[in-house]
């Protein structure tokens, strides 16, 4: 590992910059690290130790819930616990926020996480991933839900792991984004993708085309658009791709540019978007934005909005900056559109 940077090296460098640092944060992150390594672990046997397959119980989400869906929360929660650097957690698989145990003293962080994202497609064999967000909370309080109510753009820190042909995390405390490889053989994450960019243009969009008929005119026109190719406005051909895994997908575009949209979904008016704003959507726009890109709902930026709780679902347009922009300047003339027809009919 001669003149590799780890994981470890890193965060401890990092620490070194910032004067009134007390090294917490760096162990609460290495305690996120060393959660991930074994869930990284668990995903890679798979079978071998029959942990795929559901595991015939409902999330608060009222979504199936697989084996691997409760290993890997009760992985994060029994990694971070008992540490003391965490006031309180709440997770995509609990109801509530989840408390830490009398026993243990309380620090000043918050961690929000989708410990198991893209679990539909463990049992194919593809990518998944762990979505993480840290909030910095009030010491000496219990927690409540206002501590955690807070605005995507308050986030301290926000990473997530995809288990891929490699494991890696993508981390962003505010100073750009670093991508690390774990290296199986000594356990230890590698920095290889320093500062990562985003391209500002793309010819490459992700979406789920199934729910075309639900989609709000903005995105249709969007998408009509992309397929056009030569032929249309856009004048160039694209290229679609949809992994169904928001991990896997985030870390295309972070790598080769594009746009990802979980558009606003006209189907249910109970539930209009499907991903979840405080451990999917804020982590991911932080780090996007980090990274040069842009994060909107096609409406306001993702990072702005105040949540109004753990488990509310968002619509996400996220990638390329020039390409998110032209999204949200479509929302704009559409809803102008339908003010001016309005006031003509009042
Ligand atoms: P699961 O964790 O239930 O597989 O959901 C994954 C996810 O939240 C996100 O990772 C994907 O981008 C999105 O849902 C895929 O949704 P569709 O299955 O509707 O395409």
């Amino acid at each position: 590992m001669n003149n590799k940077v780890t994981l470890t090296q890193f965060l401890i460098e990092q620490q070194r910059g910032l004067p009134d640092a007390s090294g917490t944060f760096t162990l609460l992150l290495n305690n996120i690290v060393t959660a991930c390594k074994q869930i990284s672990h668990k995903v890679n046997r798979g079978n071998l130790i029959g942990v795929l397959g559901s595991a015939g119980t409902e999330n608060v989400q009222g979504e199936v819930q697989k084996k691997l869906d409760i290993i890997t929360n009760d992985i994060m929660i029994n990694a971070l616990n008992w540490t003391g650097h965490l006031a309180g957690m709440a997770s995509e698989e609990d109801d509530d926020l989840i408390t830490i145990p009398a026993q243990y003293p309380r620090g000043k962080y918050l961690a929000l996480f989708d410990p198991l994202d893209g679990s539909s497609n463990i049992d194919i064999n593809l990518a998944v991933g762990t979505i993480f967000s840290i909030l910095r909370c009030r010491e000496g309080v219990e927690p409540d839900i206002e501590d955690f109510l807070r605005k995507g753009a308050e986030q301290v820190c926000a990473g997530f792991v995809i288990y891929g042909p490699s494991t890696m995390m993508v981390l962003t405390t505010g100073h750009g984004v670093n991508a690390f490889t774990l290296d199986q053989d000594v356990g230890e994450f590698i920095l290889t993708h320093p500062d990562m960019r985003i391209p500002e243009e793309t010819s490459e969009f992700a979406i789920n085309m199934s729910n075309q008929r639900f989609w709000e005119p903005p995105v249709q026109r969007y998408i009509d658009e992309c397929l056009q190719g030569v032929q249309g406005v856009r004048e160039k051909d694209f290229n679609m791709r949809w992994v169904a895994s928001f991990v896997a997908d985030v870390y295309r575009i972070l790598t080769r540019g594009g746009v990802f949209l979980y558009p606003c979904d006209l189907r249910d008016p109970e539930r209009p978007a499907k991903l979840r704003i405080m451990y999917e959507a804020n982590p991911m726009a932080f780090i996007v934005e980090q990274a040069g890109g842009l994060c909107s709902t096609g409406r306001e930026a993702i990072l702005d909005i105040k949540p109004t709780g753990v488990h509310q679902r968002v619509p996400v347009i996220l990638g390329s900056k020039k390409e998110v922009e032209r999204i949200i300047r479509y929302h704009q003339e559409a809803d102008a559109k339908g003010t001016e027809t309005a006031k003509g009919m009042g």
